[in-house]
């Protein structure tokens, strides 16, 4: 049995990976941490240890006694909030992922996840159905430090055989907790105000276009990528996968459906240029065809999802 570490554990993809690994595998196999003082409730039906990945020799300690032997590395700064602290994004992105290969190099650990993004794709990448393999040239700090990350895993497996997987998320839509300093969070607040009978003023523009995934499908890619057999990885720097792609007046014109007085305005901020070097779609033939990954959710039923679900904080 698999004990199993999850850093970054209070974050919007935290939170349901933490629940969907402990109804998988017990709650005490599975160990929530976290920079924070205390975990959402939703967490609190398991072990939680506070831990700051930037504390190498904490980190290092924990995971060596508790005898972890799968980690999950969630934490990081995304797109929007790395843009304001570049060096710090950089240094929190990279630093901890380096203490977790280090680790896994060393034999402590069997098998580690570590996120990507979209964000690894830049301006001059082509936007529609993007490869697997293509252009990248990322233009934010977010983006270099992914793909960077991503370079550095395939390292870590080639050089020392080490079994780290690793996934490009879209802009991931969910109603158990909020999203964090990302450039789609758009796509969740959007919920908000709509269930709130108030109009939506959307930092982007009305036609750009990204990559969207409700979080069931990213939980369930990325269970499924990490129990595959080692053999059928066959991409150890990161897989694309593909949810559903829209624009936000696409994203209002189907809320509208449900709730047809609903208003969006548009105020396109500095957010707008990190969208606009990002893809529009993306190609995951390759997951499809290395690990049998397929979407379930598109644009209408993760609106009517998300209008059901979404609660207003009191
Ligand atoms: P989030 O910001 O919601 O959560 C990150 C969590 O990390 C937070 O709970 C935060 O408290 C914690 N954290 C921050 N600094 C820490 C530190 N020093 N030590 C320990 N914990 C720390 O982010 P998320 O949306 O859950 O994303 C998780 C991962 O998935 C990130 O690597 C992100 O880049 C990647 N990703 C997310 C999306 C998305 O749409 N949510 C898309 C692509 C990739
Ligand atoms: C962000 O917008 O930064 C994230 C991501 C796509 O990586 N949601």
């Amino acid at each position: 049995m698999s004990k199993i570490l999850i850093i970054g554990a209070c974050g919007q993809i935290g939170t349901e990976l933490v629940l969907t690994l402990r109804e998988k595998f017990g709650n005490q196999s599975v160990i929530a941490a976290d920079v924070r003082d205390t975990c959402p409730e939703i967490v609190a039906n398991g072990p939680y240890q506070k831990m700051d990945i930037l504390d190498r020799e904490a980190v290092r300690g924990f995971i060596i006694e508790e005898k972890i032997d799968q980690v999950y590395l969630l934490a990081a700064l995304l797109s929007a909030t790395a843009e304001k602290n570049p060096a710090f994004a950089w240094e929190l992105n990279m630093e901890g992922l380096f203490t977790i290969l280090d680790l896994a190099k060393e034999g402590h650990l069997k098998r580690i996840f570590w996120p990507s993004s979209i964000a690894v794709f830049g301006p001059a990448t082509p936007k529609v159905l993007t490869p697997q393999k293509t252009i990248m040239e990322p233009s934010t700090v977010y983006g270099i430090s992914k793909l960077a990350g991503e370079n550095w895993c395939a390292y870590y497996h080639s050089k020392y055989g080490v079994d780290v997987r690793s996934i490009r998320y879209p802009g991931l839509i969910s109603y158990k907790s909020l999203p964090g300093g990302g450039t789609t969070d758009y796509a969740v607040d959007i919920f908000y105000k709509a269930k709130e009978g108030k109009e939506f003023t959307c930092f982007l523009s009305e036609n750009t276009a990204l990559p969207m995934m409700f979080m069931d499908d990213a939980i369930r890619a990325t269970l499924e990528l990490m129990e595959v057999e080692e053999s059928k990885v066959k991409v150890r720097t990161a897989y694309n996968i593909a949810g559903c792609s829209f624009t936000p007046k696409e994203l209002s014109d189907e809320i509208q459906k449900v709730i047809p007085g609903f208003k969006i305005n548009y105020s396109p901020d500095y957010r707008q240029a990190i969208a606009d070097s990002w893809p529009d779609s993306i190609d995951d033939s390759v997951a499809k065809k290395d690990w049998g990954w397929s979407s379930k959710v598109d644009l209408p039923q993760l609106v009517a999802i998300m209008l059901q679900n979404v609660t207003i904080p009191v």
